[in-house]
């Protein structure tokens, strides 16, 4: 575990990473289970939905790579990383063992402390808060699906609409614009994602925090808003982010598969336990 030497760069003061959804298919814990036995740092944080357990779902996914995650984590906390883990709400579970948001301490679970919020202070003296990020679910209102169309979503989307459109020309339909309706999702995506930047730094400005690191929806940002520096790490479903401090307080997200240039059509390593 851990046996490879890092490289320098790999060395942080703290690691902030979220939603990697162990438990399901889609969490990349092969990339995950590099970027954790590669890095070293003091302080790492585990902004929620970490683990999938969402209302029991039926279909739990568990391979040798999801093994290689929790292996690490907790080799972090016993090399004496301090291991902070804020729940969200896909591990809402763990919510209940916890006592309200802003005391002291949470509980301790295997050498990681398990938080409802915590606070990092940066080595340059900002103050964060560490909040998952569900907690404005009411607040926000998202769009039906928030999807993320990328641009190859977005062309083999056109080119459906092509081939849908002489179908249903055929069929003596009228015309339907696939892309006007994808435009108009996106749009919707774009102005919930706006909306949620927008509520979590107006609430860490209102408690005087100078920023806030949050994840949820599966949006890596780094930028200041109304005055707050906002910070969501990602996610290890697609993005594959982390945000990260380095020594001298500088926050930097890192885009672990375009620094590595791994391609998310690689196949992971054959699963030893997958249950449908
Ligand atoms: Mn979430």
């Amino acid at each position: 575990m851990n046996a490879a030497l890092p490289s320098s760069s790999l060395r942080y003061r703290s690691v902030f990473i979220s939603d990697t959804h162990l438990g399901t298919k889609g969490c990349r814990s092969d990339f995950l289970a590099d970027f954790l036995g590669q890095m070293r740092c003091e302080q790492l944080f585990l902004v929620g939905d970490i683990v999938d357990g969402w209302r029991l779902r039926k279909a739990w996914y568990w391979d040798a790579n999801h093994d290689r995650v929790v292996r690490a984590i907790l080799q972090h906390a016993k090399d004496g990383t301090h291991v902070t883990y804020v729940p969200g709400n896909h591990d809402e579970m763990f919510r209940a063992w916890l006592p309200p948001a802003q005391e002291a301490r949470g509980v301790e679970v295997a050498g990681i402390e398990v938080r409802r919020e915590a606070t990092h202070m940066t080595a340059s003296g900002k103050r964060l808060l560490v909040i998952h990020g569900d907690e404005f679910d009411g607040v926000v209102r998202y769009a039906n699906s928030v999807a993320h169309f990328g641009d190859s979503a977005y062309t083999t989307a056109l080119t459906v609409n092509r081939w849908l459109n002489s179908v249903l020309r055929l069929l003596g339909f009228p015309y339907w614009s696939l892309s006007q309706w994808l435009k108009q999702r996106v749009k919707q995506a774009v102005k919930a994602i706006d909306r949620f930047e927008t509520a979590l730094s107006a609430d860490a400005a209102r408690r005087g925090f100078d920023g806030v690191v949050c994840g949820h929806i599966h949006h890596a940002e780094m930028r200041r808003v109304n005055g707050v520096l906002y910070c969501n790490t990602g996610d290890w479903v697609e993005s594959c982010t982390a945000l990260v401090e380095h020594h001298d307080g500088r926050l930097e997200l890192l885009d672990w598969a375009a620094v590595n240039k791994l391609s998310f059509f690689r196949s992971k390593s054959t699963p030893v336990a997958a249950e449908a």
